[in-house]
């Protein structure tokens, strides 16, 4: 079937008037249309679903969504993601973000300073230029002559005292979502309080969105402000197309979060996509990328987390992790719940 024959199916000429199948709801036209559903990374998914609902329970589009949603997590001031993350090693949040459309368009920036919303920049470089990424200080340029504000350079009370714990040692340890509260406690106790929510959970650098529309369409999103401490100039996956996100309208969306490095060793988000391509369901797919890149780490896979979450062209979600404590937030049009995603261990 064509894809603009499923973006909006005409029952009446087949004589049907109503009927249900999962996933897919009648309208009062005999059109069939989509049930939106939309996935996030981590417990700050259920907050940025709500916004992404905003969107698609609406009507609107996957793509409006995906944006709207993470940056609600931008903004959050409890929140390793934007602005507020913690630095690299040098003392400067640097943030990485990318977004694909449901027909290939993509943007994306790296290395991005002083600006409270990369995923609005990262969509003005899809829309706008003739490029997919834009990093550094030309991605800066960019987005002050697109409008956005230069904030100061500084860093959040949070972030300043992470900073401080971690200049004590210096040690330059990968410090990604392995259960942060773990984590850091390893890399120095005092790093440990300033990343305590009130509600006494604990927050992560990433957040990453898929989403499918009542047409049917299918983007992604993914905003961080990468690993704690990293060096100067490092960038991960979440703005590399491909490895922290893809998307093919024909197949499904994808999005990474954990070890940076090893889901771009693997091209992780392309290949989960792949395997959902094959037949695989979106949990399998992850899983079998999941399980790929153990093989590749071998026993250094215990010091990394990886996390995948896919959402297919019939609106069924999935996730796997390689270790305990990756959970990821859906909002159907039944409502928003956090699940705890299945794991190597
Ligand atoms: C990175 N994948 O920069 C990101 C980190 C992450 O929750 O997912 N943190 O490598």
């Amino acid at each position: 079937m064509s894809m603009d024959r499923r973006k909006f199916l005409n029952l009446s000429g087949l004589g049907i008037t109503s009927f249900t199948i999962s996933g897919f709801i009648p309208t009062i036209h005999n059109q069939i249309e989509v049930a939106p559903i939309v996935a996030a990374t981590w417990d700050a998914g259920l907050a940025a679903n709500l916004a992404a609902w905003k969107v698609l329970g609406a009507g609107g589009k996957a793509l409006d969504a995906v944006e709207k949603g993470v940056m609600v997590t931008e903004d959050e001031m409890n929140c390793c993601v934007g602005l507020n993350g913690n630095p690299d090693r040098d003392g400067h949040v640097t943030l990485d973000a990318s977004i694909m459309d449901h027909e290939f368009n993509c943007g994306s920036v790296a290395f991005l300073e002083r600006i409270k919303h990369p995923i609005a920049v990262a969509r003005r470089v899809m829309e706008k230029t003739p490029h997919v990424m834009l990093v550094g200080e030309g991605a800066q340029q960019f987005a002050v002559a697109e409008g956005f504000t230069l904030e100061p350079d500084q860093l959040s009370d949070d972030a300043k005292r992470s900073y401080e714990g971690w200049l004590k040692k210096s040690e330059y340890k990968p410090v990604i979502n392995i259960e942060r509260k773990k984590a850091l406690s390893q890399l120095d106790p005092s790093l440990m309080a300033p990343h305590k929510l009130s509600n006494g959970e604990w927050n992560h650098d990433t957040i990453g969105m898929v989403a499918l529309d009542r047409f049917g369409n299918l983007s992604g999103s993914c905003t961080t402000s990468g690993a704690g401490f990293k060096m100067r100039g490092r960038v991960g996956d979440s703005p590399v197309i491909g490895a922290g996100l893809y998307v093919d309208n024909e197949v499904g969306a994808v999005v990474a979060t954990g070890q940076g490095e090893d889901v771009i060793r693997v091209a992780g988000s392309s290949a989960v996509v792949e395997q959902m391509r094959q037949g695989k369901s979106p949990s399998e797919a992850c899983k079998f990328v999941v399980e790929r890149i153990r093989r590749i780490k071998k026993e250094k896979a215990k010091d990394i987390q990886i996390c995948f979450i896919a959402i297919n062209k019939k609106g069924e979600v999935g996730a796997f992790a390689l270790h305990k404590g990756f959970n990821y937030a859906v909002h159907t049009n039944d409502g928003n719940k956090l699940i705890e995603s299945s794991s190597l261990d």
